[in-house]
């Protein structure tokens, strides 16, 4: 019987080479020793990312090479996806999307696969969408959230405008307003100053932080 660790160590190996196959390989023969998808997650997959994004901030690794890499995770978290038990209902429905005049996507994407797996419902609305845009979708398709990622800080600063809207609409309290993205990480204050509920650093504090905020089953 292999353990997670070694299962860790191939797929980073794999994702620093760039080399899917043997990326997808780690995590199929993982899942077929039976370890739990979701442990899968938590201690081979988002941790191999942990130490990607420290080499990113370190600028030890290009741009296009974050860009597969990024692919590569995208990947292996949609087969898990597969592999993890529902919960008999959805904790709730979310509305992701990256801010107007944006177009950073990949965190984005994993977050809302980390929601998925987790058991949320989750609305994508995809890059550079209008304040407006994310409270409207919420209010139609009854989301307890709204989640935004902005890597640019003039993205990240029109965010505002999501909370005048929440507040004039009355919205403030049924609708749970989180952001996350660069400019958050960089500066920890920051979302306060946009006026969110909260911010989360990555896609494990980000299921835990909506957990949080808004988790009932209401479909
Ligand atoms: C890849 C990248 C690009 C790619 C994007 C590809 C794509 N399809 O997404 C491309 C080449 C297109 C690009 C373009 C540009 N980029 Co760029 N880019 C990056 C880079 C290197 C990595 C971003 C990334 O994908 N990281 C990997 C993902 C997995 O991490 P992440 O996004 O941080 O997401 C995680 C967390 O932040 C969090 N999270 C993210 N979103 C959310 C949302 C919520 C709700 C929550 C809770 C959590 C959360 O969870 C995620 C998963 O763990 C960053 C550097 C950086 N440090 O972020 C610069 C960076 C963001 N880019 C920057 C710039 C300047 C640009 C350009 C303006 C460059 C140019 N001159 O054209 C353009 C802007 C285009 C536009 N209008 O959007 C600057 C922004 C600086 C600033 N002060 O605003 C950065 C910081 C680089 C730098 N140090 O200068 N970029």
């Amino acid at each position: 019987m292999t353990d997670s660790e070694t299962y860790r160590t191939q797929f980073l190996d794999a994702l620093l080479a760039l080399d899917q196959p043997r990326a997808q390989r780690a995590i199929q023969d993982a899942l077929a020793e039976h370890l739990p998808a979701q442990e899968l997650i938590d201690r081979v997959v988002n941790t191999a990312l942990e130490d990607v994004r420290a080499k990113q901030t370190n600028l030890d690794i290009t741009l296009s090479r974050m860009y597969i890499m990024a692919r590569i995770v995208e990947d292996a978290l949609n087969r898990l996806l597969l592999a993890v038990p529902r919960p008999p209902e959805p904790l709730g429905t979310v509305v992701i999307g990256t801010a107007r005049g944006d177009y950073h996507g990949l965190g984005r994407r994993l977050v809302a696969t980390f929601l998925r797996v987790a058991g949320f419902k989750v609305v994508d609305l995809g890059i550079s969408i209008e304040n407006a845009q994310f409270v409207n979708m919420a209010v139609s398709v009854k989301a307890r959230a709204i989640l935004v990622s902005a890597l640019l800080i003039h993205t990240a600063e029109e965010l505002i405008g999501i909370r005048e809207i929440l507040r004039a609409r009355d919205l403030d309290d049924e609708i749970k307003f989180i952001v996350g993205g660069a400019p958050f990480n960089f500066d920890p204050e920051f979302w306060q100053q946009v006026g969110a509920d909260a911010m989360a650093r990555n896609a494990t504090d980000a299921v835990a932080v909506v957990r949080r905020l808004i988790a009932q089953p209401n479909g």
